[in-house]
């Protein structure tokens, strides 16, 4: 298959803000193999043009996620310098009908990969535990997609925040941290991090799986993104997203143009 046209589509979609048909409609074959290839491709594109790769993210790692967007298995996308917010201000300007939803980031320390990698070659290599938050954005109309087609587009990632405190990996359960989100002073989502494949390590340790699979492995000092414990609430500009994370403070965030 031809990926050139695709590829130059979306990474104009994802730099621009600019909303697209999704592939699957012109190419109804794409696999998710392509979708991945169609990934890579992108952003390669966006290093090209003085990006950074920072980490990974997981995405569809909850029923409650999987179930809102009709794709029924995790996925994997890639974060970069330019998608990490460094304060809790976002601005809307280049978004297009952003989500934002909380997550557990892992921090590691030392590289990690292949096929046989263990959870306890994870913890080994994680540096420390954050509560975080991710923006997804799908670049397709009505953010409506097909697996190959959220895959390509990067797994909807757009822009992400990390608290400012991290835990060690070893004082807490990590699969039961219970989460509450609140939207402009409204209760909107609330849930636990059990909800991410039963403990968020297991999304890290199927990474690596993945990527194995690939040939790729997790670099020292990258950031995971273990996938939403609740729903996505849609961003407004003048919104403010309250997050509480039980022991571990909150993020608040709020949006302009
Ligand atoms: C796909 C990305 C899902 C997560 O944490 O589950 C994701 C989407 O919902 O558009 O980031
Ligand atoms: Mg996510």
């Amino acid at each position: 298959m031809d990926y050139d046209a695709i590829v130059t589509r979306l990474y104009e979609a994802q730099v621009k803000g600019r909303e697209v048909d999704k592939i699957t409609i012109d190419t109804p074959s794409l696999t998710v193999d392509d979708g991945y290839a169609i990934q890579a491709r992108v952003a390669a594109l966006r290093e090209e043009a003085g990006d950074r790769p920072v980490g990974w993210k997981m995405g569809l790692t909850s029923e409650a996620k999987q179930r809102s967007v009709g794709v029924h298995e995790p996925i994997y996308g890639r974060l970069t310098e330019q998608m990490e917010l460094v304060t809790n201000h976002l601005s809307m300007t280049g978004l297009i009908h952003p989500r934002l939803e909380p997550e557990i980031a892992f921090i590691l320390k030392k590289p990690l990969g292949g096929p046989r990698v263990t959870v306890r070659d994870v913890w080994a290599a994680t540096e420390c535990v954050m509560p975080a938050v991710e923006i997804i954005d799908s670049r397709y109309r009505n953010f409506s997609f097909t697996l190959a087609d959220v895959v390509a587009d990067n797994a909807s990632s757009s822009r992400f925040y990390l608290a400012e405190q991290a835990f060690s990996p070893y004082d807490r359960l990590w699969n039961a941290i219970g989460v509450t989100l609140s939207h402009n002073g409204q209760l909107a989502q609330n849930g636990s991090t059990a909800a991410v494949l039963g403990h968020p390590v297991r999304s890290v340790l199927g990474l690596c799986h993945m990527l194995a699979a690939q040939d790729l492995v997790l670099e020292a000092g990258s950031i995971v993104l273990t996938g939403g414990i609740t729903e996505a609430v849609s961003l407004a500009v003048g919104d403010v997203v309250r997050v509480q994370y039980d022991g571990l403070g909150e993020i608040t965030l709020a949006t302009h143009e």
